[in-house]
C-alpha cells in the first residue's frame, strides 16, 4: 500500500536591506526551490517598503512566496535556515540589517508553537511589508485564515510605506522567473 504524503501549502516572507537587495532576494528563491520536496509555485511582486522596528537602518526589498512542499515546518524552517546562511545572514542585532531574511508565515492551517518556529507568524497580521504582498498573491477562495488576513490588512495604517518597486513573473513549470 503506498504511503499518502502530506503537502504543505506554504507562504513565506522574504526580506533584505543590505548589498544588492534584489539578488539576495532572487538567489534565495533559487536556493529553497528543490522540487520535488520544495517547490515554488508564485512569487509576489517585490515592495520598498519602510523599516519597521529598529527604524536607523535602510529601506527594505519585501516579497512573499507559496510554495509546495512535503516537507514537516521544522524540516522547512532548518532549510530556510541554510538558505540564510549561505546568503551570508549575520545574526548581530535582533531588528537590525540583514542580507536576507525568510519568516515562515503560513503552513497549511497549522497552528505551532516550539522553541524558534511560531506559525502562524506571531507578527505578520501587523505588517504591511508582509501582508501586501501576500494578498497579491493569496488564493481567491474564502476560509477562516484568509478572511482574518484580509481584515488585518484593512485595519493597517502603514500603507504608504510599503511600495510596489518591481513586477515578477515565476514560470512553476520550469522554476525560473520569466520576461
Ligand atoms: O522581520 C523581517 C525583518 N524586518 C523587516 C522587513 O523585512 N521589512 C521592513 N520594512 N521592516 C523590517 N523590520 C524587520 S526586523
Amino acid at each position: 500500500m503506498a504511503l499518502e504524503q502530506t503537502i504543505g501549502e506554504v507562504y513565506i516572507s522574504l526580506g533584505s536591506n543590505m548589498g544588492n537587495r534584489e539578488k539576495y532576494l532572487i538567489d534565495a528563491i533559487y536556493l529553497l526551490h528543490q522540487p520535488p520536496r520544495i517547490q515554488i509555485i508564485s512569487c509576489s511582486s517585490i515592495y520598498e517598503t519602510e523599516p519597521v522596528g529598529y527604524i536607523e537602518q535602510d529601506c527594505f526589498l519585501n516579497m512573499v512566496i507559496k510554495l509546495y512542499t512535503h516537507l514537516s515546518p521544522l524540516e522547512l524552517f532548518k532549510e530556510m535556515v541554510i538558505v540564510e546562511e549561505k546568503l551570508g545572514r549575520v545574526r548581530e542585532r535582533r531588528w537590525g540589517p540583514r542580507t536576507i531574511d525568510l519568516d515562515l508565515l503560513l503552513y497549511n492551517d497549522t497552528r505551532l508553537d516550539i522553541p524558534d518556529l511560531i506559525v502562524p507568524h506571531p507578527r505578520m497580521h501587523e505588517r504591511g511589508f508582509v501582508l501586501i504582498p501576500l494578498v497579491e498573491i493569496m488564493d481567491h477562495e474564502v476560509d477562516q485564515q484568509k478572511t482574518w488576513i484580509h481584515t488585518s490588512l484593512e485595519k493597517l495604517h502603514e500603507r504608504d510605506e510599503v511600495k510596489k518597486w518591481k513586477s515578477n513573473n515565476w514560470h512553476k513549470e520550469s522554476g525560473r522567473f520569466v520576461n
